[in-house]
């Protein structure tokens, strides 16, 4: 690390993070990205001429559900040989260091579990789950499918078990992650452009609650100067120094 500056911040956080009684930490794709997950927003955030947001909406799946299956199959495929990157094992190290532990992610990739976090509450799903729209039954099932994958109870076109852009996020993990945030005393968040809402307004929540907020981002984003601290860098290389020692 090059920055003086940086050192310090990175004594200043673990001091704060030793004191702390219930730690959140949210993440966002940008925590993927050494993983090789491409993020939604940077470069290589596209499939085809397609940008993920314009294929992670209802309105696209009842346009065109082969395509959007095609798409999340794609994406099964790069995601499967994939593995956690050492800030997804350090965000293990620290759950097991603090008296209390909320992982909040946006991510559907699954590594933060594949790495051993236990306490995951994933806001947008699950990418290796599929659910019926008619029985509402959700499976996990790892494989491609096939291009129109049907439910064998009761026939309807599955669709992935992830949240799109205007869909209601599940009530129970909402609620899960909204009483994490407003009681914790120290909250990180990593990799997340803050663009997304509810997930985007969490860090705020915290803050007004009186939380210490840290981020972790290779860039600034609209939130940055309302945190207490801010480290601009790669997650694979902030987070361990962040948790290391602690
Ligand atoms: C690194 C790095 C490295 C890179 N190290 N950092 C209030 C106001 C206005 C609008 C709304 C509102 N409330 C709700 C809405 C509507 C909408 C919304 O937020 N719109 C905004 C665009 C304004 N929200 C919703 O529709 C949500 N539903 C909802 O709230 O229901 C109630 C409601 C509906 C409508 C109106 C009002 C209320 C649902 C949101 C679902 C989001 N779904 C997706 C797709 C999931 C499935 C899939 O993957 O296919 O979730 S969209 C996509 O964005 C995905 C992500 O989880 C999400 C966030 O992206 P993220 O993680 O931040 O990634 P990036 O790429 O944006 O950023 C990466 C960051 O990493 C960057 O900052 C890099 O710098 C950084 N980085 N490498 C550290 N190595
Ligand atoms: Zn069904």
């Amino acid at each position: 690390m090059k920055a003086v500056t940086d050192v310090d911040k990175v004594h200043r956080i673990r001091d704060r993070l030793r004191g702390a009684q219930h730690v959140v930490v949210l993440t966002g794709a940008g925590i993927s990205a050494e993983s090789g997950v491409p993020t939604f927003r940077g470069e290589g955030g596209l499939w085809r001429e397609y940008r993920a947001v314009d294929l992670a909406t209802p309105q696209a799946f009842q346009r065109d559900p082969r395509l959007v299956w095609e798409f999340y199959n794609w994406r099964r495929e790069v995601l499967a040989p994939l593995s956690p990157n050492p800030g997804h094992e350090a965000l293990v190290r620290l759950e097991q260091r603090v008296p209390r532990f909320t992982l909040i992610t946006q991510n559907i990739d699954g590594l933060h579990e594949k790495a051993g976090s236990h306490n995951i509450l994933e806001l947008h799903g699950n990418i290796w789950h599929v659910r019926c729209p008619g029985c509402g039954t959700v499976t996990e099932d790892r494989r491609v499918l096939p291009p129109m994958p049907l439910c064998a109870g009761c026939g309807q076109l599955l669709r992935p078990h992830v949240v799109w852009f205007g869909e209601n996020l599940d009530p129970a993990i909402l609620t899960r992650a909204y009483e994490a945030v407003q009681r914790t005393d120290f909250m990180m968040i990593v990799g997340t452009s803050g663009t997304v809402e509810p997930a985007a307004s969490m860090g705020m929540l915290a803050k007004r609650k009186g939380a210490w907020l840290v981020e972790v981002n290779l860039e600034a984003t609209p939130h940055t100067s309302f945190y207490d601290a801010s480290i601009l860098g790669k997650s694979g290389e902030i987070l361990p120094l962040i948790c290391e020692a602690l």
